[in-house]
This record gives C-alpha cells, sequence and structure tokens, in this order.
C-alpha cells in the first residue's frame, strides 16, 4: 500500500453542470476516500500559484479566467496509488480525445475554445500534491 492524497478540483464547468456529485461517486466508487471538502470561487493570487508551471503560456490568462468565473469544489482525496489513480479516472488533457470511461471523456465537451473546460484537475506527482493542497486548503 503506498497511501496518498492528492488535490482534486471540479472545475467551474463541472460546478456549473451539476456534475459534482457523478464526479465524486467516481472518486468514492474506486474507493477512495474525501479526506477534505469545500466550495470556493478562488482569488486570482490562489490561482496564480496553483498555475504557476503554466505562466507565459497562451492559454494561461484565459484559463485563470475562466477558473476564477464561478465556485469551484476543492477535494483533499486519499488512497492507495491515488495520485496515478486519479489522472486514470480524469482521462488525458484534452476532453475530445479523453478515453471514453473517463470523466473527461464521457462529460467533457471542447467548444474550440482558448480553454479546454474539461471539467476537473488532479495533482500530477506527491510534489504537486503536497504543494497545491497546501495552496487550497493553507
Ligand atoms: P492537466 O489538467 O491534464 O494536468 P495541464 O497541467 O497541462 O493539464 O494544463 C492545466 C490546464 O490548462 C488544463 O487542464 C487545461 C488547460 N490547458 C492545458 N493545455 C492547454 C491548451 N493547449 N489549450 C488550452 N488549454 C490548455
Ligand atoms: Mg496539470
Amino acid at each position: 500500500m503506498t497511501t496518498e492524497r492528492t488535490l482534486v478540483l471540479v472545475k467551474p464547468d463541472g460546478v456549473e453542470r451539476n456534475l459534482t456529485g457523478a464526479i465524486l461517486a467516481r472518486i468514492e466508487a474506486k474507493g477512495y476516500r474525501i479526506a477534505e471538502l469545500k466550495l470556493v470561487t478562488p482569488e486570482r493570487s490562489v490561482l496564480e500559484q496553483h498555475y504557476a508551471e503554466h505562466e507565459g503560456k497562451p492559454f494561461y490568462e484565459p484559463l485563470l479566467a475562466f477558473m476564477s468565473s464561478g465556485p469551484v469544489v476543492a477535494v483533499v482525496v486519499e488512497g492507495d496509488r491515488v495520485i496515478e489513480g486519479f489522472r486514470s479516472l480524469a482521462g488525458t488533457t484534452d476532453p475530445t480525445t479523453a478515453a471514453p470511461g473517463t470523466i473527461r471523456g464521457d462529460f467533457g465537451r471542447d467548444w474550440g475554445e482558448k480553454v479546454q473546460k474539461n471539467l476537473v484537475h488532479g495533482s500530477d506527482s506527491v510534489e504537486s500534491a503536497e504543494r497545491e493542497i497546501g495552496i487550497w486548503f493553507a
């Protein structure tokens, strides 16, 4: 067993489309545990820290605008190898090509905007998870 914690966000498109329950149900059905959870409309400063690795990219400003456009559900999820496991449940970044059976593949829509409304975020490593949990649950 390698028990880990990861930061999951249900992004504004997921909350707006009433998909929070469906997304959390998949996480729980997989056997992961919800350790912390809150609904919040993020401040820009939180998003700047969260997306620091993407600063300067063409989609950065539209991404921050989208992410602050409404409430998100921030969740700390715990479980065996949950970091990789949740990324697998979420599917690849682009909803158009994300595999069916994944959250992004089943529910994601891609309207060709500059920002991909891909419903969820999941930390990509142990280091990212600890950093991101510290940002969202200070
Ligand atoms: P992921 O969310 O799969 O970890 P990422 O960390 O590379 O992907 O990017 C963070 C978010 O930024 C992603 O969920 C959607 C947006 N994004 C990434 N690449 C993009 C692109 N080429 N065009 C538009 N938005 C993009
Ligand atoms: Mg990422």
